[in-house]
């Protein structure tokens, strides 16, 4: 198992490589080019320097978080091909760089959407949360308004202005797309990659939907147990895989997270786990919490000993952390918080390592 942080290059992170060295186990970091758009090819000079950035300070970059995937594949519209072909050709330049595994998602329109970026809990720190009534009655210029003032002016990953323009026409374009349609455009998608992630020996995990419940009446992709087994039935390889985000799937109180990491670690397919706790506060609705399982309605201890039962070695990070000791950053990704997480899921693993 390898600890690692989410970083954003380029100056935009409050967070730096040193600090992130210094928390203890921590030995790399998923980071992305957050300014090329979706459908662009990631220039080897540009991948290279930040490999560098990061190797200089003493820290790994083998895991890219995310290639976004352009929303014409996610339409199956005929330009699909160039942008696949570009997302290929990206994949090539990673695998030459080091790079051994790829986060990414084929959420529609839109990647995580959250009612309110900083709700004050009672011990006085801040966390992002859901109420789905709320989000059920927004229009989308109310939802950009909430995400982008909610930010601080943060860049918010999965929320790059570039696709603000298009997203009302989208939302129209995906009303009339059924679930089933939608699955051919993903196992198209698939079915070009994951041959290519074979050659270049890149696990590739999709990321569940965030919240997993339906917003605008957009097709839903990988919220359950069952829709992860459809999902990675659509291209059969061990490079179709995925990122067991405990809590995405977790949001929803019928989906058992340590089943779930139990049956897709023991089948090899989780590469990329993203560890955060959930606080359940109705059928819909959340907020997120501190990283040890007392903290939310997630049982952290039952997901890593479910993952080492079946021999994890792939690459865990603490999610979203809470704004606290007067932090100010972007949301969900502040320091001290996931540093705390950190080292309360490595102490979990080490417990579970040597109770074995
Ligand atoms: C939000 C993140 C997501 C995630 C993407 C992966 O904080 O969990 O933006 O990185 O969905 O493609």
């Amino acid at each position: 198992m390898k600890m690692i942080l989410r970083w954003f290059p380029n100056g935009d992170d409050t967070v730096t490589l040193s600090q992130i060295r210094q928390i203890p186990g921590v030995s790399g970091v998923a980071t992305f080019l957050s300014d090329i758009p979706a459908g662009e090819l990631w220039p080897m000079e540009r991948i290279l320097a930040v490999k560098n950035e990061v190797n200089e300070a003493g820290l790994e970059m083998e895991v890219i978080e995310s290639i976004n995937v352009h929303e014409d594949i996610k339409k199956g519209l005929g330009t699909r091909d160039m942008y696949i072909d570009n997302y290929i050709k990206t994949m090539k330049n990673l695998h030459e760089a080091g790079v051994k595994c790829v986060c990414y998602n084929f959420m529609p329109v839109m990647d995580w959407f959250r009612s309110d970026l900083y709700l004050p809990l009672e011990d006085g720190s801040a966390a992002m949360s859901y109420s789905h009534e709320y989000a059920s009655k927004l229009t989308l210029d109310n939802m950009l308004e909430s995400m982008m003032s909610g930010s601080n002016n943060f860049s918010l990953p999965g929320w790059e202005p570039e696709r603000f323009g298009a997203m009302a026409e989208d939302i129209a374009f995906y009303q009339n797309v059924s679930q089933e349609e939608y699955f051919k455009n993903i196992k198209y998608f698939l079915d070009a990659i994951i041959p290519a992630a074979e050659e270049y020996d890149l696990d590739f995990g999709v990321h569940p939907d965030d919240p997993p419940f339906p917003l605008f009446n957009l097709p839903k992709v990988v919220n359950s147990q069952e829709s992860i087994r459809t999902y990675l039935a659509l291209h059969d390889s061990k490079r179709n895989g995925l990122t067991l985000c405990t809590g995405s799937l977790g949001a929803n109180k019928n989906n058992d997270v340590v089943a779930i990491a139990r049956e897709f670690s023991a089948i090899g397919k989780i590469p990329f786990v993203h560890l955060r706790n959930v606080k359940h506060t109705s059928d819909t609705d959340f907020h997120e919490s501190a990283h040890p399982t007392a903290c939310g309605d997630v049982d952290m201890f039952g997901v890593i000993k479910a993952l080492q039962d079946n021999g994890f070695d792939g690459y865990i990070r603490p999610d979203h952390g809470r704004k606290i000791w007067g932090e100010t950053g972007r949301p969900g990704y502040g320091l001290y918080d996931r540093a705390l997480g950190a080292c309360y899921l490595e102490g979990l693993w080490e417990a579970c390592e040597k109770m074995r």
